[in-house]
Order: C-alpha cells, then structure tokens, then sequence
C-alpha cells in the first residue's frame, strides 16, 4: 500500500503516472482528500519550489512536477468540493496587455495553485478593463501580473494605476524576466518575486499583513 510520502515524492520527480495510481489507493484507502493535498501534493511543490531556489532543478522539472501535482488535483477537486473544503486565499493572474508569453505566469499560477490558492488565470494580452472586470466578478485576494517584454512593462503600470484610480483594494503582484523590485515600487504594486517558487513565499507574506 503506498503512503504520503510515495506520493509526494512521485510529483516532486514528476511520476504522473504513479500519481494517477497512488491518489485513489489512497482515497480508497479512506485518506482524506485534504490530507493528500496538504501532506503530499502542496509539500511536493513547496519541495521543488526549494529545489528550483537552490539551482538544483530547472523549469523542466518544475513543469512535469507541476502536471503531476495537476492530475492529482483533477482526482481529489471533487472530494474537496464534497468535502466543503474551500482554498483560503483566490488570485487572478494574466500577462499584460501587448505580451504573449506565459510560461512564467503559468509556473507561478501551478504554484500557487500547489500552495492551495484558487487561481482564475486570464490568460496572456489581457487589457486592464478585462482585469477590472474580473476582479469585480471574482473578488480576488490577490492580483499577479507577468511581462516579459520591456515595451509591455508599461501596461503593468496602467493596470495598476487604472485599478487605484477605482479604488480597487486587490494586492497585487508583478514578475517577469525584465521587472524588478524597484520597478514594483515606482509603480506602485503590492510586491515583487523574481520567480515562481518564491512567489508563494511573497504572496503568503503580503496577504498575511
Ligand atoms: Co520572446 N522574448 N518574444 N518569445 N522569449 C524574450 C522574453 C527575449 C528576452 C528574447 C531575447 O531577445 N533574448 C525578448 C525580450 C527582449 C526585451 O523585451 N528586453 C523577446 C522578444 C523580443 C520577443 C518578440 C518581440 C520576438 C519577435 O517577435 N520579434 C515576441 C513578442 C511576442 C509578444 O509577446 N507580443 C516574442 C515571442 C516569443 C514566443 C511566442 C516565440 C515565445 C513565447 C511562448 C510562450 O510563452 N508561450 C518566446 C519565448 C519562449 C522567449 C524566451 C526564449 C523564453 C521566455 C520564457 O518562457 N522563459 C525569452 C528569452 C529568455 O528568457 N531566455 C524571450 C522561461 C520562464 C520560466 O521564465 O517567463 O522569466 P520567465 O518567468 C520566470 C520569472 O520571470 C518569474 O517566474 C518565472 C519562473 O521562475 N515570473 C514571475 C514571471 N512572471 C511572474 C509573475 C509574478 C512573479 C514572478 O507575479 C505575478
């Protein structure tokens, strides 16, 4: 019978396979779906997400992690809907208007998604009245923007600005190759993460205080 810890080490090495085996032995078994996602699945990113920090794996074993992780989500989604358990924190996240990468902004949003958040992702080129709009149907906790183009950085400032204007309370973060920390601030975003792993670190911090 395998355990938590199989299958945390089976998404952490990217196993999806083991992952489609091991979830409903487990569930079968009468663990918990809660306890698959908060002791082995969401651990199991927080663990790559390490292992990325130390140079140890790159964004190839953080994507074949993360679709692990993502078809042992699909499995236990609706044991948790049944089981009334809600993620505590919703974010939104898009790349800005005018960019079409979203490699990065797709490795944060997995791993927001394996720290538990609930993430409506936008998708790429999104204009900030799109952004509007679905902060006003969504009521997130927390808004990521990406950019990976210097001549798209500026669309991160008009959303932010455009949402200030309107008195919208969302945090928000931004990150992408070319954004810094001092870019954030001159614009007046929440906070600023360098990559993906440390952008569930920023995000707890910023919805903390
Ligand atoms: Co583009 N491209 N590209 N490209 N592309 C770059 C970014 C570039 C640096 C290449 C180069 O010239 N050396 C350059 C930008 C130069 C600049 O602005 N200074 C560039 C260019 C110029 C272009 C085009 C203009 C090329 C052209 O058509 N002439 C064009 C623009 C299209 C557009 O967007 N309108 C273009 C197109 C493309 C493709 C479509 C072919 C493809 C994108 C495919 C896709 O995303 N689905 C592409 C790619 C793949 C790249 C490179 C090679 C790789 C980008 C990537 O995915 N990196 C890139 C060169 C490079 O970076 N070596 C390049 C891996 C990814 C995991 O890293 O996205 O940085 P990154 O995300 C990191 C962090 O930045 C951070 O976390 C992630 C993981 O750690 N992060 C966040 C990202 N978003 C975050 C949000 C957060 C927090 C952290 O909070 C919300």
């Amino acid at each position: 019978m395998s355990t938590l810890i199989d299958l945390k080490e089976a998404v952490v090495k990217g196993k999806r396979k083991i992952v489609n085996v091991i979830v409903p032995e487990l569930l079968e078994a009468g663990v918990a779906a809660k306890d698959i996602l908060e002791e082995a699945l969401i651990p199991a990113m927080a663990e790559i997400g390490e292992r990325f920090k130390r140079n140890e794996v790159y964004v190839p074993e953080m994507l074949v992690a993360a679709r692990a992780m993502k078809e042992g989500m699909l499995i236990i989604e609706p044991h948790l809907i049944s089981a009334g358990i809600r993620p505590e924190f919703k974010a939104l996240i898009c790349t800005v208007e005018g960019d079409l990468h979203d490699i990065g902004k797709n490795l944060v949003a997995i791993m927001w998604k394996g720290a538990g958040f609930e993430v409506i992702d936008l998708g790429v080129s999104v204009s900030k009245e799109t952004v509007l709009e679905a902060i006003q149907q969504h009521q997130p906790h927390i808004l990521g923007l990406s950019a990976l183009l210097t001549t798209t950085m500026p669309a991160m400032r008009e959303v932010v600005s455009f949402l200030r204007a309107k008195d919208i309370k969302v945090k928000i973060m931004v990150g992408g190759a070319p954004v810094t920390q001092s870019y954030a601030e001159e614009i007046g975003a929440d906070a600023y993460s360098s990559d993906a792993a440390s952008a569930v670190d920023v995000a707890k911090r910023l919805l903390a205080s």
